[in-house]
């Protein structure tokens, strides 16, 4: 890495190169340093002493792992400092922090998705979306309604990927670029213009959730496994590493469909993930890298919030792939 580092941009000047907004790089700069503290707490593995729970919930009423907490409380802590940032929105939180009274800017973020995987050190991640403060709200009146506003709003959105490398994936609506976190500490772009291939034989889903799907997912997974036999003709490969952002990132680099549907568990309950902070972000990544997001009955992005922990059903990937599980889901409505 060390060798090319002169002839990759690094995400500062990647962003200066492509005129975003010096309060909106002030903003990334507060996520992806904060990011590079997660990081080194992960490494420390189980000689940090951060493994385990911290023995108490969140809003989601999930246990809570040690180093949620600590994500968490980093990336508020950081965000809040930032005189851009007018507020914030946590998944770990169950109400909005309001920011700063010239911010401009509202972040809404996963401090640590999937971290169930954290004890088994397999791939986890930070997933963050910023939005605009609308005209209308000065600052000092930032409330849970502010954040409120459908994804194809969203001014950025990404990921940072804790895995064998440290990957930060970013959109601001000009396409999606990926970048590595060098031994000196700076994140260099390794990938531009990102495209998702239309065309999948590979998906991921929990399958244990089967018997609780809606009959239209039955059909269309059990299409799936009929391989060349099936209606579908072709084979299909299935992956699930119950951490999105790892799901999301293979997606990004070789297509496929991940879903997370609607499932009977907890009829009130829309779907597992949410909207504002997992659903929204990826689903900007994904469109913006030629694939398509849907919840399947519509495109996740177009889907009003009502509640800053509203969940979704969540269908995204290969373009050609998403149109085939919507069209299965349409079919019967339209019985
Ligand atoms: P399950 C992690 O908890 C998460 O929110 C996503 O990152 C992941 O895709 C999903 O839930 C995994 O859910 O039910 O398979 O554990």
């Amino acid at each position: 890495m060390d060798q090319f580092k002169n002839l990759m941009l690094s995400l500062n000047q990647a962003l200066e190169q492509a005129q975003v907004d010096p309060q909106l790089v002030s903003v990334v700069d507060s996520i992806t340093n904060t990011c590079k503290n997660i990081a080194e707490r992960l490494r420390g593995g189980a000689l940090s002493g951060l493994y385990g729970s911290a023995e108490q919930e969140n809003i989601q009423g999930e246990v809570q792992k040690k180093l949620d907490v600590i994500s968490n409380d980093l990336l508020k802590q950081s965000l809040l400092a930032n005189r851009s940032v007018a507020g914030i929105a946590s998944e770990e939180e169950e109400n909005v922090i309001a920011g700063n009274a010239e911010g401009r800017y509202l972040v809404t973020f996963d401090p640590l998705d999937g971290s169930s995987n954290i004890d088994v050190n397999v791939t986890v991640g930070t997933i963050f979306s910023i939005l605009a403060l609308p005209n209308s709200d000065p600052a000092s009146t930032v409330t849970n309604d502010t954040f409120l506003q459908a994804g194809h709003k969203q001014i950025a959105a990404g990921y940072v990927l804790y895995g064998p490398s440290v990957i930060l994936a970013i959109t601001t609506g000009q396409g999606v670029s990926m970048y590595n976190l060098g031994a000196d500490g700076v994140f260099y772009q390794t990938e531009d213009q990102i495209k998702v291939p239309e065309h999948t034989q590979e998906f991921a889903i929990n399958m244990s959730n089967q018997r609780f799907w809606q009959a239209p997912m039955q059909r269309y997974i059990n299409d799936v496994l009929l391989g060349e036999e099936g209606p579908l003709g072709k084979r299909f490969n299935m992956r699930w590493i119950a951490s999105m952002v790892a799901e999301v990132h293979r997606i990004l680099t070789r297509g496929g469909v991940f879903m997370y549907p609607y499932d009977n568990r907890d009829p009130s309950k829309a779907g597992k993930l949410r909207l504002m902070y997992e659903g929204n972000p990826m689903s900007f990544l994904i469109e913006q890298a030629g694939g398509a997001s849907s919840n399947t009955q519509k495109p996740i992005m177009d889907v009003e919030p009502h509640y800053i922990h509203q969940r979704v059903p969540v269908i995204l990937g290969s373009k050609e792939e998403v149109e085939r599980v919507n069209t299965y889901h349409q079919s019967t409505s339209s019985d």
